[in-house]
């Protein structure tokens, strides 16, 4: 098959432009940088391409977020350095100033046809798995000369460890809801119900110039606290309640998240017990992150202490996630990842213990690893147990 003569990846100009709108300003050719890493973690694999197409990715690459929803939108990243944008007319104004290579495609053109062309004549490809199927499949037919492969090993290889400027945007994605979580406490009080404090909680993000949460958040006062997605409802918060409030917001599409737990009234004993227990085990979490630790490490550490204090069957879920452009994305702090700690990955510590019928604790802080430790960015959110009216 003919190839499609391709720019070479050294002979694109990232526009400044992108960025003007930025609260951090990225280097100008960070992007840039981050395709060249693709390339050079291709060289170490049969991997002969990369198909990139969730809006997460993409804006990764490009630092444009679009939405294509069925529109076939994917840059194709070669190992020889070759790489095409291939993107719905549409979006000419958004993707012109990023200076990639773009085939633009109209409505009734063969998009997969032209995403074909850029793809190597033969070998691996490694697909975007967050890429409708329907675009894949389309592909598939028209490029059968090719074997497919998933792509989520590289991305995330790249994406796990943070450059720079995503450290500086994440420590300010948490700036942001640093503040909004202290302003929020003293709304906590009792007699107001969850949807009350939802609503309140959204204000502040509001005020707070954020748009756009990281997910859903969770307010959940007394019983509803054992239930660690609770959905805010109409429960009223009462004298003897522990509260968790978990929230999070997107600043330049960089996610933040947390989740502190407070007591409405004096806690009772049992209450205090176990809001110290899991405290402990964030505590001692955060402590034992350090680069070449294993992520299966901190969590036996954390399950450790919760154990240890008679709770294990209570702490129902993993003891954290990566964090960056999406809420929830590698590294996965759970048991079986033997993956090795490294300087610039970003993941939260969130022990919580959830007992059915009565209450619920967890806390949570994001960590940017460093090289002897790490740090957390929301500690500056007291974690000591709080009575509020
Ligand atoms: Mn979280």
């Amino acid at each position: 098959m003919k190839e499609r003569p391709l720019g070479q990846a050294n002979s694109f100009g990232l526009a400044k432009v992108l960025n003007r709108n930025r609260r951090i300003r990225m280097s100008a050719n960070r992007y840039k940088e981050r395709i060249t890493k693709l390339q050079r973690l291709l060289e170490q694999t049969d991997v002969e391409a990369v198909i990139v197409a969730s809006a997460a990715n993409l804006f990764y690459f490009t630092g444009v977020w679009i939405e294509a929803h069925e529109r076939l939108l994917a840059l194709a990243v070669r190992r020889n350095g070759a790489v095409l944008l291939v993107a719905p007319d549409l979006h000419r104004g958004e993707l012109d100033p990023v200076g990639l290579p773009i085939v633009y495609w109209r409505d009734g053109d063969d998009a997969a046809k032209l995403l074909g062309d850029a793809l190597p004549e033969s070998g691996a490809v490694g697909v975007d798995e967050a890429w409708p199927s329907g675009h894949l499949l389309g592909l598939m037919k028209y490029r059968t000369d090719v074997s497919w492969t998933g792509g989520a090993d590289l991305l995330g290889k790249l994406r796990r460890v943070k450059d720079r400027d995503e450290l500086d945007l994440l420590r300010e994605s948490a700036s942001a809801l640093n503040r909004v979580m202290q302003s929020f406490v003293p709304l906590i009080r009792e007699g107001r119900s969850e949807a009350e404090l939802l609503e309140e909680l959204q204000q502040l993000w509001k005020r707070e110039g954020i748009r756009e949460l990281s997910f859903a958040p969770t307010v959940a006062t007394g019983p509803n606290g054992a239930n660690p997605h609770h959905t805010p409802g109409d429960a009223v918060v009462r004298k003897g309640d522990l509260i968790i409030i978990d929230t999070g917001g997107k600043l330049d599409h960089y996610c933040s998240d947390m989740t502190r737990t407070f007591s409405v009234g004096e806690p009772s004993e049992e209450q205090r017990t176990v809001y110290e227990l899991v405290k402990k085990a964030h505590l001692e979490g955060i402590r034992a992150v350090r680069p070449g630790a294993a992520f299966s490490d901190i969590d036996r550490i954390v399950r450790g202490v919760i154990e240890e204090g008679g709770y294990g069957p209570y702490f129902t879920h993993r003891t954290g996630h990566g964090i960056g452009i999406d809420v929830h994305e590698e590294p996965a702090v759970q048991d079986g990842n033997g993956l090795a700690i490294e300087p610039g990955m970003v993941f939260s510590i969130e022990p919580g213990v959830y007992l059915p019928g009565k209450f619920g604790v967890r806390i949570e802080d994001i960590v940017i690893v460093t090289e002897d430790g790490c740090e957390s960015v929301n500690d500056v959110v007291s974690k000591e147990l709080r009575v509020l009216g």
